[in-house]
């Protein structure tokens, strides 16, 4: 079985990657952006029907599982992945014609593999500083360096909000940072999927919002509204907004973070979770949540090339 149809391990999504890689490399370029803590591989696709480091089109951001139990994000980025090279279909042409895509499934693997084997609610990392404190993680959307530590932080090593002790102290944002800034010349979406709640979320949480914010809340708007046509019934509506004020603030989010350097279109997207099941989806939601997100994605690039 692919690995989007089902709660895969690391090495299987790694596997994945690197045969799609080896079976497509005029498309596929796996890059390996570092090793965390517990020296894992940071793994991420780039996707281009012409030469990625041409720099001519627009880049369609993506990653998922940043917070480690948030299990129904990584099937729907390789689900991406697999709907623009292995699936891509004549509708979708357009999706690679003017698009590149860089594509980060896991940006946590450490605490994404601890989920699978200790603890299954598990959120931050599982960096230690032991002559701090006895407690691993960091929670690395309160890491960045925007607002940093102001709103639901914590600087308490064992909270489950825990900033860490400066931004960008861990390896897992250091690689995401790097990536935006690399290519934030045509860097059009980034798109940090989380779960759950059906929310698109963008803006700054000081409550202020970019100067753009007609055009991102359409792009937002159009993304909820294209999954609300595809969701079962037992799924809420999404709700679009500001992060702020739809959800609740938090600082030092990459969300945050890449509006604040100049990426047009940053939002965050919290997959839906079915009546009450929270972070555990059953695994037959899998294709649907896969299927109704990739629609909405389609429609946010397609917009956003309109914009570019
Ligand atoms: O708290 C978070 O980091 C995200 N929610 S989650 O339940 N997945 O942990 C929300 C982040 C929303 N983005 C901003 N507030 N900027
Ligand atoms: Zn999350």
């Amino acid at each position: 079985a692919q690995p989007f149809t089902y709660y895969a391990r690391m090495a299987e999504i790694n596997a994945y990657m690197e045969r799609l890689s080896r079976e497509y490399p005029d498309i596929v370029t796996l890059v390996t952006a570092g090793q965390t803590f517990e020296g894992r591989s940071i793994n991420y696709v780039k996707i281009s029907t012409t030469n990625f480091e041409d720099r001519n089109k627009p880049i369609y951001f993506i990653d998922a599982a940043m917070h480690s139990r948030e299990w129904s994000t990584p099937p729907v980025a390789l689900y991406t992945v697999h709907r623009l090279v292995e699936d891509l279909r004549n509708e979708d042409r357009d999706l690679v014609q003017d698009v590149d895509w860089i594509i980060l499934p896991v940006q946590n693997p450490d605490g994404y593999e601890f989920t699978h084997t200790d603890e299954r609610m598990w959120r931050k990392n599982r960096s230690l500083k032991a002559s701090v404190s006895n407690c691993s993680g960091v929670d690395l959307n309160r890491n960045y360096d925007i607002f940093f530590g102001e709103s639901n932080a914590s600087q308490d090593p064992c909270a489950e909000s825990f900033s860490g002790r400066y931004p960008f102290s861990e390896i897992e944002t250091q690689n995401v940072r790097d990536i935006l800034h690399a290519y934030l010349d045509r860097i059009q979406i980034y798109m940090n999927i989380h779960s759950y709640g059906s929310y698109v979320l963008y803006g700054f949480d000081n409550a202020t919002l970019p100067a753009n914010v007609a055009r991102i809340h359409q792009v937002g708007a159009s993304i909820g509204a294209q999954i609300d046509t595809k969701k079962l019934p037992e799924a809420y509506h999404y709700h679009v907004g500001n992060s702020y004020f739809v959800l609740y603030p938090a600082s030092g989010t990459s969300q945050d973070y890449a509006q604040d350097i100049g990426v047009p279109f940053s939002l965050t997207l919290e997959l839906p979770d079915f009546q009450n099941y929270g972070f555990l989806v059953p695994p037959k939601y899998i294709p649907q949540i896969n299927e109704e997100t990739w629609m909405g994605i389609a429609t946010a690039a397609r917009l956003s090339v309109l914009f570019y």
